[in-house]
Order: C-alpha cells, then sequence, then structure tokens
C-alpha cells in the first residue's frame, strides 16, 4: 500500500531547479520508504479531521479556520442583507413604474425633467451605502494585507505542476505532488493504485484532486506567514476554509499570513490559470499541535518530511490513531 513514495523517486529526478530542494526531497523519500517499510501501512493514518474541501451538493463557504476566513464570511452575509434590500426595492420601483406609467395608463405624461431633492437622495444615499460597506470592508482588507510577524514562515514556490514550500528558519524544504498525478506513478486518473495510495495516505477516493503526498504542517493557533512565488508561470496559492489566496508570480515575493483556530486538514487548490495540469496541483495544509509540530519538524530535518502517525505524539490524540 506504500508504494506511492518509492514510484515517485525517478519523475522527480527530472526536476532540477533546485539541487538543495530535490536531495531533501530525495532524502525525505528515502526516509520515508524505511519507515513505510517497518510501519506497514498505518504510517499516514491520520486521525485529523478533514475540515476544508468541497462538500457535493453543499451551498456557501467552506468553514472559516481562521480569523481573516471568519471576517470574510461576515462581510460577506452583511453585504448579502444589503444587495438583497436594493434589488427588492428596484424591483418595485420598476414594477410601479411598469404599471403606473404606461402609455394606456399614463396617456398624457408630465413635462419636467428635473427634480432636485430626488437627485440629490439619488446620489447622496447610494454615498452612504458605499462609506458604510467601505468602514466594515477596508478594515478587514487590511487585516489580511498587513502582514504580521510570523511564528512559521515558509517560501511557497509554484512550479508547473506542484508546490514546493520551504520552511525558511527550519532548513526544511520539500515538493509537494497531488496523489495519483504522473510524479506519485499515477496520470492524474482516479485508478485502483491511486485509490490504494489515497487510502494508505489516510484519505478516501472523495479527496482525489485534492490530497498530496506531502502536506504543509502547521501548528495550531500560532500565526504562519507564507512568502508566495512562481518559479515557471504564474500560480495562485489558495485555501478557502483559510480564506487566503495569493497569485504566485515569478520574479516577485508576495506575502500572505494565516492563523489556524483548529488542528484538522485543509484543502486548497491553485487558482490561477497556469497551463495543462493546473487542476493537478493542489494544496494540503495539516493543522497539528503544537507538540505533533516540533516532532514533525524535527523529523523533517532528518529528511523524513511526511507527517506519519509515528511523528505524532501519544498524547496528541486528535492526530492519531494507528
Ligand atoms: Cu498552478
Amino acid at each position: 500500500m506504500s508504494a506511492g513514495p518509492e514510484k515517485a523517486a525517478p519523475s522527480r529526478s527530472v526536476n532540477g531547479k533546485s539541487d538543495m530542494r530535490l536531495s531533501t526531497v530525495m532524502n525525505g523519500i528515502a526516509a520515508a520508504g524505511t519507515a513505510s517499510l517497518a510501519a506497514g501501512a498505518a504510517y499516514a493514518q491520520q486521525a485529523l479531521e478533514i475540515i476544508g474541501q468541497p462538500v457535493n451538493g453543499a451551498m456557501g463557504f467552506q468553514p472559516a479556520a481562521t480569523e481573516i476566513a471568519a471576517d470574510q464570511q461576515w462581510l460577506d452575509g452583511m453585504i448579502v442583507y444589503i444587495i438583497t434590500a436594493i434589488v427588492i426595492f428596484v424591483t418595485a420601483l420598476l414594477i410601479y413604474v411598469i404599471f403606473r406609467f404606461n402609455a394606456r395608463a399614463n396617456p398624457t405624461p408630465a413635462r419636467f425633467t428635473h427634480n432636485t431633492p430626488l437627485e440629490v437622495a439619488w446620489t447622496l444615499i447610494p454615498v452612504v451605502i458605499l462609506v458604510f460597506i467601505g468602514a466594515f470592508s477596508l478594515p478587514i482588507l487590511f487585516k489580511q494585507q498587513e502582514i504580521p510577524v510570523g511564528d512559521v514562515t515558509i517560501k511557497v514556490t509554484g512550479y508547473q505542476w506542484y508546490w514546493n514550500y520551504d520552511y525558511v528558519d527550519e532548513g526544511v524544504a520539500f515538493d509537494s505532488y497531488m496523489i495519483g498525478s504522473p510524479a506519485t506513478g499515477g496520470a492524474n486518473m482516479l485508478t485502483p493504485e491511486v485509490e490504494a495510495q489515497l487510502t494508505a495516505a489516510g484519505y478516501t477516493k472523495d479527496q482525489f484532486l485534492l490530497a498530496t503526498d506531502t502536506a504543509v504542517v502547521v501548528p495550531v493557533g500560532k500565526t504562519i506567514v507564507l512568502q508566495v512565488t512562481g518559479g515557471d508561470v504564474i500560480h495562485s496559492w489558495k485555501v478557502p476554509a483559510f480564506g487566503v489566496m495569493q497569485d504566485a508570480v515569478p520574479g516577485r515575493t508576495a506575502g500572505l499570513w494565516f492563523k489556524p483556530e483548529k488542528e484538522g486538514i485543509y484543502f486548497g487548490q491553485c487558482s490561477e490559470l497556469c497551463g495543462q495540469m493546473h487542476a493537478y496541483m493542489p494544496v494540503t495544509v495539516k493543522v497539528v499541535s503544537e507538540a505533533a509540530y516540533a516532532q514533525w519538524l524535527a523529523k523533517a530535518k532528518a529528511g523524513d518530511v511526511k507527517l506519519s502517525a509515528a511523528a505524532v505524539p501519544a498524547d496528541a490524540e486528535v492526530a492519531a490513531n494507528n
């Protein structure tokens, strides 16, 4: 069941963009392979709850896992009330005019062309509405765009068609490929083999196109700062449940930040059309306890970047159920 990491090696070696990154990944693959031989399929059995993912037939937003996402969803709800009132008002006005002032009901129309009080009102009322919305939306926008000092800083680079994550203060860097992508031995199709890989990694076939072989692992309740850039073309790093999305532009570094409030697994996707396999470079973020993060980091520094059950301390039950 743990064929994924071993199969990944040949196609990964095609990528020679960063020797340091590649060697880290190679070590990781070797270590993961050894560990999975020892621990069997259990190595990836995360009991982390999958929170941030699309749900069949669902409407609305994914559950907000950060203050930023909660703010955005609140703002969206507030504006929906305002636009609903405006739509009802304008529709009612139109219906009134259609019936009251048509040629049959009103054969001799009035000849006046101006009404000063009315014109002042229909200028000022929209201004007041926009200022009211701005008073709420601008602080929320500034909160997103003013990047705080991070507890964890990760440089994210988008490539055709995978993400590279570099924990800049830790010397840990690795690539992240979709499970079922060519780099993991697949052909971007859901086959029984890919389903087996997903199961071995603690997912189901429902997470096909979302789950990746390695994940961004971050501690819960900490400020995470991402430095986002592109290695070839423009990509976009997006995780809906965090309320974050940032274009990854070659030659530029842009920041985004989030503070995840709940342990769990959150998915996202590349959200800037970046080529043939744009749909096959998703994002997996695992939010874990501080203890589990520390243990993962130690293991990652030794070369194994997978968040395995072995890396999760016994007291962090939410993150381990082997
Ligand atoms: Cu992309």
